[in-house]
């Protein structure tokens, strides 16, 4: 085998330059020119102090004018702005957790879609209070649908889920008011409080947006991440590749990219089919070659094995090599830019979902119900536009790296077992873990997570942080574009255990794992959660006692925001490397950063300097270490 060397963000450039020029031959426009563009960016709008929920405005906060029409200040406005921006993140992971919830309904022996880990299904059940003796696991899964989509949308009661966490952070969401009720209803009320003339108090909307999020990431996203595995199966330790040199010079190249594992699933199903493979060769190609971007990449990736060809940056890029046959879409994080993008090269823009429709694309509206004929016509598209490629303009920068990932919680618990060592009987449970954190054999642990932003240089902030801190012997666990940039680097290759601290390197030899583990898509941030969870029972500690933080340095999306404010609700302090819309308020601003640490125990920290970043997360989890005295 070669010798290990990770990809340096110099050589992501040298190949991102180099498709560039690929693009100039055919007039391809790209982010980076379009960021030219847009910069200086808006201030009002940076600051969060515009105003636009009435058509008495729209109304902007300067010195002259510190009040809107309506006479709200600037602390409203910005507070207002802040709960949208986290409700339209809670609505997008949760819708996305809803057509998990119907596909599941859906499920069939004999249909597309199957229930592939039967085990789960019966777990949640049993979680739930559903009676699963003697039933068809079948009907138990339909059953189970109805009760989770029911979770949309009941009158009264609150999340189901939140009972996976320890007493006392449940009694802190209840104690607070923010314990999220029906997962529709806190989007729905989101809305309505920052309504004209509704909200304007700081305080209520900060604590709506911790609600809010708390109703996506134990809600919705873990309904997602839950009955996605019930469906498509549990994510075990799986090696695959990562980074564009994934595609393949000689075969057709699908690209999945979005977010709902659905469609994916199906495309690779199909993909795999020696009908289709035959098909692929008679037009002249070797084979067929699914690849992935963004979450729906991880998705399959944890599942299947297959390649990442890279994150949300990087879409254009897989395009750019002309080597793309068909890039298939389903939701969110998905650049309108690929339209136009595709028609400079041979590659169909696929989208699928009435959810996400788009100029310059081919529509092929993909259900439940149809599934199996769509990807088929998808598939076929795809082999049939092997012959359009120009050879001229075929550039795939050589460049991967391999990793094994695949860790869901389970998996982390199984893989924890072979850690075990002679003063630990509880097999099957996090105590492994727990005890290499308490000895300091670990330090303690970041979840990195999010996307890329062009305010960042693209993946250097995930890369070089995961860097220092796994020097420092802080294990990592990563999802979405994060996980992807670690694993286009190459730290999720198991001999970057060479890179860590001598406690985690060895942790990393005994449990045969790399340091940084991929533990899935953004919905899959709940398994993060659940980890916390479990980690904090096992510990008989509150979570925000654990050395535990969460960063999100490169992030973009309203999701990310209601990401951010679950994780800070959960009781576990949140470290970004991108301002929110937020600044133009000293009273928002001091709730997030400070203000919220009274009632739940975490609060934000925003730092644009990468380096001061690590630092401030190192010295938080010393911290922590020094009050538990471990
Ligand atoms: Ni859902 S939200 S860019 S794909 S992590 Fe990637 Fe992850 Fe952000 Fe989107
Ligand atoms: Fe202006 Fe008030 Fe209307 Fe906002 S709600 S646009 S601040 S008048």
């Amino acid at each position: 085998m070669s010798e290990f060397k990770l990809t340096s963000v110099e050589e992501f450039e040298q190949a991102t330059n180099e498709l560039l020029e690929n693009g100039a031959k055919v007039g391809a426009d790209a982010w980076q020119f379009r960021v030219k563009n847009q910069t200086p960016h808006c201030k009002f709008g940076e600051q969060g102090t515009c105003c636009r929920i009435c058509t008495m405005g729209p109304c902007r906060i300067t010195p002259k004018a510190p009040r809107g029409i309506c006479g709200c200040d600037v602390h409203g406005i910005v507070g207002r702005n802040f709960l949208r921006f986290t409700a339209g993140g809670s609505a997008t992971h949760s819708d996305h957790g809803r057509e998990i919830c119907h596909t599941l309904h859906e499920a069939d022996p004999n249909g597309n879609y199957k229930v592939k880990d039967p085990e789960k299904l019966i777990r949640i059940a049993k979680e739930w209070g559903v009676e699963t003796e003697g039933k068809d696991i079948y009907d138990l899964a339909h059953e189970m649908s109805e009760l989770a989509l029911l979770e949309y949308g009941k009158p009264f009661g609150t999340q189901r889920f939140l009972k996976r966490a320890p007493q006392h952070t449940q009694e802190i969401w209840e104690r607070e008011e923010i314990a999220p009720r029906a997962i529709d209803r806190e989007v729905a009320c989101s809305l309505h409080m920052t309504h004209m003339g509704c909200s304007s108090l700081p305080e209520a909307l900060v604590r709506q947006s911790l609600r809010s999020g708390l109703s996506d990431g134990w809600g919705g996203s873990m309904m997602g991440t839950e009955f996605s595995d019930v469906l498509f199966g549990t994510p075990k330790p799986i090696e695959t590749e990562a980074n564009l040199g994934v595609m393949k010079e000689d075969e057709v190249n699908i690209i999945v990219h979005g977010h709902d594992p659905s469609l994916s699933e199906m495309i690779c199903e199909y993909a795999d089919d020696p009908e289709m493979i035959a098909y692929a060769k008679e037009m002249g190609a070797k084979g067929i070659n699914v690849a992935g971007v963004c979450c729906t990449s991880n998705e399959v990736a944890m599942r299947r094995g297959v390649p990442m060809a890279g994150n949300f940056l990087q879409q254009e890029n897989v395009v750019l090599t002309g080597a793309c046959e068909a890039i298939v879409v389903d939701v969110q994080c998905i650049f309108p830019a690929l339209g136009p993008l595709s028609k400079c090269f041979h590659t169909k823009f696929v989208t699928t979902s009435p959810i996400a429709q788009m100029p310059d694309a081919e529509y092929i509206r993909f259900n439940a119900k149809t599934a199996g004929e769509n990807a088929k016509a998808i598939v076929k598209m795809a082999i049939e536009n092997f012959k359009n490629r120009k050879p001229e303009l075929v550039h795939i920068p050589h460049m991967k790296q391999k990793a094994t990932v695949g860790y869901s919680f389970e998996s982390i618990i199984k893989t924890l077992d072979k850690v075990t060592n002679s003063q630990v009987d509880q097999t099957g449970t996090l105590m492994p873990l727990w005890q290499c954190v308490a000895s300091g054999v670990i330090r303690g642990a970041v979840a990195m997570v999010g996307c890329n932003n062009p305010k960042v240089r693209p993946d250097t902030a995930h890369i070089e942080l995961m860097k220092k801190l796994i020097a420092h012997d802080v294990i990592i666990v990563a999802s979405g574009c994060s996980a992807q940039a670690a694993a286009r680097a190459g730290l999720m290759d198991k001999r970057a255990k060479d890179l860590c601290g001598a406690g985690l390197k060895r942790v990393c030899e005994l449990a045969d794992i790399p340091p940084v583990l991929h533990m899935g898509s953004c919905v899959d941030i709940s398994r993060m959660m659940v980890l916390v969870a479990e980690l904090a029972k096992i510990g008989n500690v509150n979570i925000s006692q654990l050395p535990v933080v969460g960063c999100a340095p490169e992030w973009m999306s309203e999701k990310a925001v209601s990401i951010g404010n679950y994780v800070v609700a959960t009781g576990i302090d949140t470290y970004l490397g991108v301002e929110p819309y937020v600044s133009g308020s000293t009273e928002v601003t001091g709730l997030l950063t400070n203000g919220v640490r009274d009632w739940v125990e975490a609060a934000y920290t925003v730092e644009k300097d990468i380096d001061k970043l690590g630092d401030a997360m190192l010295a938080r989890i010393e911290e922590k270490r020094a009050a538990l005295g471990v």
